[in-house]
């Protein structure tokens, strides 16, 4: 049975790609407020101004590229089970070459029916606007898990870190839950490393490795040390 590598990224892992960070941006983004922008009440209050955050997200998202850590994920692919679970939204992952991705935050680069989660559509290129409908004929809404929204990949991931050999965690704060608690499940003895420029707000159990430095030039050299010794 192929080791299985599970990794496990946040914002910091998409920061060289030019996309900003939640906590850099000291809580906001674009300066906006999570409760006007990321919230259902916010979609309810006021559609067209989600509608301009998300489009806004989504433009941005077409400009930037996939980095050294996320083009580096890809090739540890060659000799490993690699499994990514990601918070998020973007699609540089994807773009970079890995196959096996777990959105737990949804996907900017999709929308949904309102009604009915399930029926999921590409993002339009210009992005969605107020009276673009779904089959069922009601408003399509951002694929994307708002703050006070369950989080339905949650199963499945605590699944996946359960069967993991070793957990790599990339650029995350561990501040937004249950996607944090994730990290605390892994079994006994598993080994974590943890890739990150910050100091840790957490505290994980001495078994976890910091590599401290940022994701484009430290998982790139955690990649090839893992590559020589499969
Ligand atoms: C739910 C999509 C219940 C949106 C996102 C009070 C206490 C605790 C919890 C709560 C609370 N009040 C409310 C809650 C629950 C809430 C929550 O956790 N809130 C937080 C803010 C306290 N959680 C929820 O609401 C979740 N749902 O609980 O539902 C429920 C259950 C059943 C039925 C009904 C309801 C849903 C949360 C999902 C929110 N959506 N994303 C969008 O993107 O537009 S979360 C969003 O923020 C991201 O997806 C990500 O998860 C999070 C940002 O966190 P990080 O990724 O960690 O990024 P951050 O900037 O924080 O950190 C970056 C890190 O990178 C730093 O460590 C930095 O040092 C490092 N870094 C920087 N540069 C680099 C780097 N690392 C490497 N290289 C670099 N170059």
């Amino acid at each position: 049975m192929k080791y299985k590598i599970m990794v496990f990224t946040g914002a910091g892992m998409s920061a060289e790609s030019g996309l900003k960070t939640f906590r850099d941006s000291g809580g906001l983004w674009e300066d906006h407020r999570i409760d006007d922008v990321a919230t259902p009440e916010a979609w309810k209050r006021n559609p067209e101004m989600v509608l301009r955050f998300y489009n806004e997200r989504y433009r941005q998202l077409r400009q930037a590229e996939p980095n050294g850590a996320h083009l580096a994920l890809a090739k540890l692919e060659a000799a490993y089970n690699v499994q990514i679970i990601t918070q998020n939204v973007d699609d540089l992952h994807e773009r970079a070459g890995s196959c096996n991705i777990l959105h737990l935050h949804g996907e900017l680069t999709k929308c949904r029916s309102n009604l009915d989660e399930n029926v999921i559509y590409p993002m339009p290129p210009s992005g969605l606007q107020i009276g673009d409908l779904c089959k069922f004929g009601s408003q399509l809404r951002p694929h994307i898990v708002w703050f006070g929204e369950p989080v339905p990949a949650m199963i499945q991931a605590e699944k996946l870190v359960a069967e993991a050999d070793l957990l790599i965690v990339i650029g995350t704060s561990l501040i937004v839950y249950p996607a944090a608690g994730l990290v605390f499940q892994a079994k006994p003895g598993v080994e974590i490393i943890i890739a990150d420029p910050g100091e840790l707000n957490y505290t994980l159990w001495d078994r976890a490795k910091h590599i401290r430095g940022n994701a484009a030039t430290t998982i790139p050299i955690l990649v090839e040390e893992l590559l020589n010794k499969a």
